[in-house]
């Protein structure tokens, strides 16, 4: 029932977990990343940063600097309000004024870690010795990093040219009255949920590698990005080029995460030192740059509230939300996707999402894997248990009593998304099957003979994956399209090259593109090679972020294969005596009635214009674009079993469960890859990552690998993936996005399997990351102590 679309394919080389193209080289050793790049006479970078959270820059003197042997080039913000023009922002917070933002601090800096004085140098220990022969006379100003305080009176104002207080943009999506509904609801649930600061910390820091020929007036840029097309339209911006004068190639990108989307300081400061030296210039960064000079994520208070009738159906949900943007607008902040999916799977006709975007003297927030889900969902699965207790209901049964049903989609939720197609309610059932639900639900909460109690707890969610069409993003006011593109190119060995903007950064798109292509096309997966990230070997694309990638470039593979395929068949027609109608394309041959051409003869004929039909012009190389027609919706339910100690708050999560649906999976074990990667990183944020800020000195507290936590394989728990395959409608071969779905659900339902253990004491939590100290605090909460 799941595959009754005619349309969809059979499972062969689409939907077979086909080895990966990608692992012959990383686990080699011989991936190309961008510090790989190093060209002869590279100079090296290195940048000096604010160490206050709001300073003014009262003076900087290079002379002592530019003295020390080696150095060979300095900028300061004064020498780049000169030479570049602000750095642009890709996806603007909508109804924000824009807050120009300069590669280097321009009079004021806004966080710690803001680059101010950038030096070049022979070697980089030379460029770093420099640092500290700068001098730099700062005045403090006053600062804030508390959100909230930051909104509050007599906060200082981080951008007073523009702003009188530090909101910088408040929007709210409304359908109905919520407000007169929760008023009539028989049951209100509501609490503040604090999400944690937390940062996607990719194995691979940024990277930059710049090249300048002045005669040829070609800046070419090595880094490591997730979106190579739009680096180098905003490099163009920022530097004043022509987007010809560019050529940005990403090669392995070693994890972005969302944090590599988009221009940042270095980038352009790299560019500039090599265009007025005439010398490569080189940049990479290091971790406790990473820590203050990358992007944080996931900051957010949320306000929710729901509301429901004696029967426990859900009348109205409300979500007022502050997101905490750091210091200036990053080019791609603030969790937009929390107001897009505010409700989760559950269906609710009143409904209201406000989010209010606050700046502080913080590292900007940027994209993080899940951008803006995983924080709401905790906010209402935390709410949908506290409901459940309040109506005396079992929290399985009120979820399936609320979901949206698969008779009901397409549904559009009160934010104005249109969920597409699923059955939100087996992968719930699924989960509850698979962890005993029915079997726990009515025994009493005991102590093991551990001393332990066993809670379990779900967490059930839609994602959005992919981001609609450019028509609803124009609305929004972002500067880019929803494209995919690919570039299909014979080659007379027989097979085919294909070109892609999508950069490889272990979402494994040269094996599932390559799976697709020999789909359509027929021909073998092992004569399909998928080249990416090279801007300029690949059609103009948007980038792989949004577990897009697959929901929009399958469209222009599938459409530049079936266009590839028909020129292949009627070539090798002509070769064979037949009609193209009779010719089959297989693996490295053409057939037609028991003969056999090979493709490497039927390419040869194409790109030599020798034998191919009279009518037909030589070459063989097509090229298509597409863009889907709206957002894929997955979901899933996990389901967590935590052991706790009632006395100390230590738990383990003994068990965790994900049902999922990432509709028709093109390659399953890379999809099982790519939910096992993002549910490392949910739990990390769920159990111990938090980016701590002192607010006495507006210090990051624990900038370091040494006092972050960072999940290691002993800390992530054990997990079972389950999964449904309905397809949806409104992509090609009805693929859904499957690279953040890990990261939405872990909080929420550790938490509730925490307060389930809990329960006889009222337990509930409301703080992320879930630790044993914050549960030994709500006990003594809960407790009265
Ligand atoms: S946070 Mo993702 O790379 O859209």
């Amino acid at each position: 029932s799941e595959m009754d679309r005619p349309d969809l394919p059979a499972r062969g080389v689409l939907g077979a977990s086909a080895p990966r193209k990608e692992d012959h080289r990383l686990l080699r050793g011989d991936g190309a990343f961008t510090d790989d790049v190093q060209p002869a006479r590279a100079a090296q970078m290195a940048v000096a940063r604010c160490p206050y959270p709001h300073a003014r820059i009262v003076s900087i003197d290079t002379s002592r600097a530019e003295r020390l042997p080696g150095v060979l080039h300095i900028l300061t913000g004064a020498d780049i309000r000169e030479t570049t023009g602000p750095l642009t922002v890709l996806r603007p917070v909508p109804g924000a004024p824009e807050l120009p933002y300069r590669a280097l601090a321009d009079g004021v800096a806004t966080h710690e870690g803001q680059p101010v004085v950038s030096v070049v140098a022979t070697s980089r220990h030379i460029a770093e010795d420099a640092l500290d022969l700068l001098d730099i006379e700062y005045e403090p100003l006053p600062h804030v990093v508390d959100t909230m305080e930051a909104l509050g009176p007599g906060a200082p104002v981080l951008q007073p040219a523009v702003l009188d207080s530090n909101l910088l943009a408040a929007q709210t999506d409304r359908r109905g009255d919520p407000e007169a509904r929760l008023r009539e609801a028989d049951v209100v649930v509501g609490a503040r949920f604090r999400i944690n600061r937390v940062t996607a910390l990719p194995m691979e820091p940024r990277a930059v590698v710049a090249q300048w020929r002045p005669g040829a007036r070609m800046l070419t840029v090595h880094a490591s990005t997730q979106v190579p097309h739009l680096v180098r339209k905003q490099l163009a911006e920022t530097l004043g080029l022509d987007e010809s004068e560019i050529r940005t190639v990403a090669g392995d990108v070693g994890g972005g995460f969302g944090l590599k989307l988009g221009v940042f300081p270095e980038d352009v400061l790299a560019c500039v030192h090599a265009m007025a030296l005439r010398l490569p210039v080189k940049w990479v960064e290091d971790r406790g740059e990473h820590f203050r000079g990358s992007t944080h994520a996931r900051e957010s208070v949320h306000d929710y509230t729901i509301g429901a009738d004696a029967e426990g159906r859900i009348v109205a949900m409300m979500d007022r939300y502050v997101t905490d943007l750091g210091g200036w607008n990053s080019p791609f902040g603030s969790a937009q996707l929390s107001s897009v999916v505010f409700n989760g799977p559950y269906k609710v006709h009143d409904g209201l999402v406000e989010r209010r975007v606050a700046l502080t003297n913080k590292t900007p927030i940027g994209a993080y894997r899940g951008y803006g889900q995983p924080e709401v969902n905790f906010a209402y699965e935390r709410l949908m248990d506290m409901l459940a207790r309040e109506l005396g209901a079992d929290p399985v049964e009120l979820r399936a009593r609320n979901m949206v049903t698969q008779a009901e989609l397409p549904w559009e939720n009160p934010a104005g998304a249109v969920y597409d197609s699923g059955d939100y309610e087996r992968c719930l059932r699924m989960a509850a099957e698979a962890v005993g639900w029915s079997r726990h639900r009515d025994a009493p909460r005991t102590l093991r003979e551990d001393g332990r109690i066993v809670g379990i707890g779900f967490s059930s969610f839609v994602e959005r994956t992919g981001y609609a069409s450019s028509r609803f993003l124009a609305r929004r006011g972002s500067r880019f399209g929803a494209h995919e593109s690919v570039t299909l190119r014979a080659n007379r060995s027989g097979g085919v090259d294909a070109y892609t903007g999508v950069s490889s950064m272990g979402q494994s798109s040269e094996t599932a593109f390559a799976q697709v292509i020999s789909h359509v096309t027929g021909i073998a997966y092992d004569a399909v090679r998928v080249h990416g990230g090279d801007t300029a070997a690949s059609p103009l694309n948007t980038g792989a972020f949004a577990s897009r990638t697959m929901i929009a470039a399958s469209g222009a593979l599938k459409a530049a294969g079936e266009e590839f395929a028909a020129k292949t068949r009627r070539i090798a027609a002509y070769a064979l005596g037949c009609a193209p109608e009779e010719v089959r394309i297989e693996g490295r041959e053409a057939r037609a009635d028991g003969r056999t051409v090979p493709l490497a003869e039927v390419f040869t004929r194409a790109l030599t214009g020798q034998g191919i039909p009279p009518e037909e012009e030589p070459g063989l190389e097509c090229t298509a674009h597409f863009e889907p027609m709206d957002a894929a919706y997955s979901f899933g339910t996990a389901a967590a079993v935590v052991s706790v100690d009632p006395v100390t708050g230590e738990f383990d999560v003994e068990r965790f469960v994900l049902a999922h649906d990432g509709g028709t999976l093109v390659n399953p074990a890379v999809v099982e890859g790519q939910i096992r990667g993002a549910l490392a990183q949910g739990f990390g944020a769920a159990l111990g990552e938090e980016l701590r800020y002192d607010p006495g000195t507006g210090q990051l507290v624990n900038g370091s690998m040494m006092d972050y936590f960072v999940p290691t394989a002993a800390d992530v728990p054990p997990v079972e993936l389950l999964h449904t395959e309905v397809p949806s409608p409104v992509t090609p071969f009805g693929v859904r996005g499957v690279g953040e779905a890990g990261t939405i659900p872990p909080a929420a339902a550790v938490a509730n399997a925490v307060c389930d253990a809990l329960s006889a004491w009222g337990v509930e939590l409301f703080t992320l990351p879930i630790t044993p100290e914050s549960i030994w605090r709500a006990m003594r909460a809960a407790t009265g102590q």
